[in-house]
């Protein structure tokens, strides 16, 4: 247990929160209250780590990571905060004696959902990683008022309701007035030549005062405690105008509504890039006050300014960070006087750059005229990063115009970020093998080809102590009774498990751990969706955002041709399955959306038949998120991992249901790769085209649908229900958008972008493999406990220490507690 912790100081505390915050004794609060009451009390206790190891990384003048992301998904705080306190058990105990169940007020708590998918999650997976490793870290991003959208489904459709996260304080966040950044933008760039050299004033702007927020992250039983800082914005006061604009009405009310709508809300958009200027505003807000804060931190306590490679660290991830890179060149060279050169040689070896998807609609392109106008000294520094790199790809490769137009960071009236990141990192990875090599060998090809010593990969990782010590604490202690309980924090010793992957009775206790969690989610499934599953089929588990390149459609068309079967021979022997779907599509994405009615609308139909005997159940979960997704992978029994070869990074999902025990269903994509490297081909279900063969049809054409859907009658009748009423009585026209993707027979050569119906066939044998796996079940517990036992390299712990290794290159710094209570005295 953790050092600092007391009982009795601890109940103490909460009785004292009751009665200060809510002027009641303990016995008189509601749940949310008693949670408010027991955050306030845990927070108290990370405190002292936390102002402790800030004492630290001071005197050990350890080089700094700024993690730079508009998206942290951290989840709730409060359960996870207990576990890294090692206080799990006094906790609990403490709870009931003043008659309350730990459970029942984690769950009070609402997610912070500052984070659309993957790559929000992946941001603070990472936080944990780094704080438990010991890694002087920070987090830089926004605090959205409004963070991702609670789901509600009325009548099958998606509806978007605002999330209040907020409305009720957040019990761990720190306001630091103190370190409010002013930040500028608009006006134009008055040039000034003071007899040496041009200095560069913006003029005639706008600005907003950045105010940061604390968040602590803590480590696991390390004493560690780093900050994940997210900034809000206000007006700055009338007072701070400069003199130009004092007395100008219009342009204070004009400040004050720009303070306003910045941090209003995230945008929902995964994958795909919305050329929203207000979008733009939020990237330049906190990245401005993060490396602003960064440069005046690092300055307090050195005095040369070409040592900041050495002490500070920027992580992009991916191109909405993007302009760190000239805002780093402006305060270099126009607040501390370098030139281009020196600046130029500081920036590129401060930042480095993450790349998270090579979906083209993903790529951010900002146009010039838009970018200029908002940031009109950035954007001048931009022309000249243009500048200077097209005239050095001219010199390396003359007589080659194709590639300065292929390569240029400005081309065609716009701002290529991913090619401006490029250009001003050191570093440049992919998030798994496969994704690496596709950028090297195809995407980003040429830069590869021109500097190929910054391209990296470093395959995803995710944090076990959130997944699996916190989200399935039933196969937590059974994995710690078999193996001990060093895989908390050393992912690597879960391979010990293997040996008990043929025994017998280790077998039935792993199917039984996974029957009470498939209780416990059936109970769920009921409670909010008012559906009966039956927790002996097989659990079917899609859960992610909502994409066509992710195929949901291609599950769901799945599972309406498993129906037609069953209809045809009603005595068909399957074993039951529960098909589990869980997404949030994008608020705009309208295909996206009819995904999610058709999926409800194949619900309702088949779970109401009665004729088919309760052997298939599908179930939308509503509201996707973290702390439902926690309760999900630990009840999954197939884990379906069927994005279209070449199209998903990485994934990370796919390693939570590894982690879990859940067999993949997959594609060769992604991270899928190594997962199936690592636990093998015979543990996992593979099926469908390979990254190679999608490249291949996509350059040369080749596939036509309207093949598929002529020669095979099963997808064809499957394909004329989307279109016939079956699912849809009142409006048969209901599905057409979704027909028309597939087949669209005018242009045949923009149908099935996705190869749903190509791989079709092969996932579904693949499906009748599970099915008849399935059966022996001896066969499946072995097979789940090896996913367990070789899930040890998708921990970020591992992603970490390579980002550490190979471009960060930070220290450990160590926490004592007993200096920290000395340093308070
Ligand atoms: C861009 C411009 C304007 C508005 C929104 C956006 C935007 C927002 C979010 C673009 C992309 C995203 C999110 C991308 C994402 O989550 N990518 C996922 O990253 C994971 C972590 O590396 C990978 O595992 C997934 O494969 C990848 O899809």
């Amino acid at each position: 247990m953790y050092q600092g912790f007391d009982k009795e100081t601890f109940k103490k505390s909460v009785i004292a929160n009751a009665r200060n915050l809510f002027r009641k004794t303990i016995d008189e609060v509601t749940p949310a209250q008693a949670y408010q009451a027991v955050a306030y009390a845990v927070k108290d206790v990370i405190i002292d780590e936390w102002i402790a190891t800030q004492k630290e990384i001071l005197k050990q003048d350890s080089k700094k990571l700024y993690y730079l992301s508009m998206e942290f998904l951290v989840g709730r705080y409060l359960g996870n905060n207990i576990i890294s306190i090692c206080a799990q058990k006094e906790v609990r105990e403490v709870l009931e004696e003043l008659g309350f169940d730990l459970n029942v007020i984690e769950d009070q708590e609402r997610d912070p959902a500052l984070g659309n998918g993957g790559l929000g999650r992946l941001a603070a997976c990472f936080l944990d990683s780094l704080a438990t490793l010991g890694y002087p870290a920070y987090g830089c991003g926004i605090r959205y008022r409004y963070g991702m959208f609670k789901q509600k489904i009325k009548d099958g459709f998606q509806v978007e309701v605002p999330d209040e996260w907020l409305k009720d304080g957040y019990p761990f966040e720190v306001r630091r007035a103190e370190y409010a950044t002013e930040v500028k933008f608009g006006g134009y760039v008055d040039i000034q030549w003071d007899g040496h050299k041009n200095n560069f004033v913006q003029k005639g702007y706008q600005s907003v005062m950045a105010v940061p927020y604390d968040l602590p992250v803590v480590g696991y039983g390390n004493n560690v405690v780093d900050t994940l800082r997210i900034w809000d914005a206000q007006p700055v006061d009338s007072f701070n105008l400069s003199e130009f604009d004092r007395g100008n009405y219009n342009r204070a009310v004009e400040q004050e509504n720009l303070a306003k709508n910045l941090v209003e809300v995230l945008y929902p958009n995964d994958n795909h890039y919305a050329g929203k200027e207000l979008r733009l505003k939020q990237q330049y807000f906190f990245i401005s006050a993060s490396v602003q804060l960064a440069i005046r931190k690092f300055k307090e306590n050195h005095n040369n300014i070409f040592e900041l490679p050495d002490k500070v660290v920027f992580q992009m991830n991916d191109t909405h960070p993007t302009v760190a890179v000239p805002e780093l060149m402006r305060i270099l060279m126009d607040e501390e006087g370098l030139s281009w050169e020196e600046a130029w040689d500081i920036t590129t070896r401060t930042c480095a750059y993450t790349n998270h998807t090579i979906m083209a609609e993903a790529l951010e392109k900002w146009p010039i005229e838009l970018f200029s106008r908002l940031l009109p000294r950035i954007y001048q520094i931009v022309e000249e990063i243009n500048r200077r790199f097209v005239a050095e790809i001219q010199k390396k490769y003359p007589n080659d115009p194709g590639r300065v137009s292929r390569m240029a960071v400005i081309h065609d009236g716009q701002v290529r970020m991913a090619y401006m990141a490029i250009v001003g990192s050191f570093s440049v990875n992919g998030v798994a093998r496969l994704h690496t090599e596709i950028l090297e060998k195809q995407e980003l090809r040429d830069f590869y080809e021109m500097m190929p010593q910054k391209f990296n990969n470093k395959t995803n990782g995710i944090t076990q102590r959130r997944f699996l010590l916190h989200g399935d604490p039933l196969l937590a202690d059974w994995v710690t009774e078999k193996v001990g309980d060093d895989w908390i924090t050393n992912l690597s010793h879960i391979e010990k498990l293997a040996v008990y992957a043929d025994d017998k009775k280790c077998q039935q206790e792993f199917m039984n751990i996974k029957y009470r969690n498939k209780v416990r989610l059936a109970k769920y499934i009921k409670e909010h969706n008012g559906i009966d599953v039956d927790p002996r089929s097989i659990f079917d588990v899609q859960v992610k955002r909502l994409h066509e390149y992710k195929r949901q459609l291609m599950n769901i068309l799945h599972v309406m041709y498993l129906y037609n079967k069953l209809k045809d021979n009603p005595n068909m022997d399957m074993v039951p399955r529960t098909f589990i779907f869980g997404a949030k599509a994008a608020a705009g994405y309208k295909r996206a959306k009819l995904t999610i009615k058709l999926i409800n609308s194949v619900a309702d139909v088949i779970n109401n038949d009665k004729s088919i005997g309760g052997k298939i159940k599908v179930v939308f979960i509503e509201d996707y998120r973290v702390s439902n997704a926690e309760m999900i992978f630990a009840a999954a029994d197939v884990s379906e991992q069927i994005s279209t070869a070449s199209k998903e990074a990485s994934g990370t999902g796919n390693m939570k249901f590894m982690l879990n025990g859940a067999l993949t269903l997959g594609t060769m994509d992604g991270a899928n790769v190594e997962i199936v490297e690592e636990v093998g081909k015979d543990n996992a279900f593979i099926f469908g085209m390979s990254s190679d063969e999608v490249i291949g049809y996509e350059k040369n054409g080749g596939y036509n649908p309207m093949d598929i859907f002529n020669n095979d009658q099963d997808i064809r009748r499957v394909l004329m229900q989307l279109i016939n009423g079956y699912y849809a009585p009142q409006d048969t026209e209901l599905f057409r958008d979704i027909y028309n993707s597939l087949l669209n027979t005018k242009s045949s050569d923009k149908a099935d972008t996705y190869f749903i119906l190509k791989d079709f066939r092969s996932y579904a044998e693949a499906h009748e493999r599970i099915d008849q796996a399935y059966r022996d079940e001896s066969w499946w517990a072995k097979a789940a406990i090896l996913n367990v036992a070789h899930s040890g390299k998708f921990t970020s712990d591992r992603t970490i220490e390579e980002y550490v290794r190979d471009i960060w290159h930070l220290s450990k710094i160590h926490v004592s507690l007993d200096k920290a209570a000395a340093d308070q005295e």
